[in-house]
């Protein structure tokens, strides 16, 4: 699938080690993504640019990473009723409790999905679940991939 389905969205660079690994992931299974850098406090009009935007380019899911005030998901979520995955980051005086907080506690009617700290990799495993309701090749593979897992434990 070379058609970006995923997007993959952080709040600075600093943010790339953890969700490189969502990367990974999206790539193994085949599935068209790709990563951007934008701050939902430096860059709020890009944010909001990116979440309106995203329905019409074809996206059907954005993973957001963030840490401290991880306000990015919630701003993603504001802007478009596609599914928002957010991956709350472990960094500063609070080991990602702050950003853990910050992310999932959402009002009502503006969900994000949020995985655990440092989660990229559930949070792509996410987005996969939610693009193979439209890619039945794609829940195959899923659906083989826990197969495996049940007969590795
Ligand atoms: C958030 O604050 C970013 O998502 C990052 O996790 C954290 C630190 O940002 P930088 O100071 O590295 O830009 O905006």
């Amino acid at each position: 699938m070379s058609v970006v389905l995923v997007g993959i969205l952080m709040g600075s660079k600093s943010d790339m080690p953890v969700m490189d690994k969502a990367r990974d992931i999206l790539d193994e299974l085949g599935i068209g993504n790709e990563v951007k850098v934008m701050s939902a406090h430096r860059q709020p009009e890009m944010v909001r640019a990116y979440a309106g935007g995203a329905q019409d380019r074809g996206l059907l899911a954005i993973i957001c990473g963030a840490g401290m005030a991880a306000h990015l998901a919630g701003a993603v979520a504001a802007g478009t009723t596609l599914p928002v995955i957010g991956v709350p980051i472990k960094s500063g005086a609070l080991d990602g409790m702050d950003a853990l907080l910050s992310t999932v506690m959402m009002p009502t009617g503006v969900p994000v999905a949020t995985v655990a700290i440092d989660g990229a990799k559930n949070a792509a495993y996410l987005a996969a679940q939610i693009v193979a309701n439209s890619h039945p090749e794609l829940r195959e593979k899923l659906d083989e991939m826990r197969e495996t897992m049940a007969g590795d434990s």
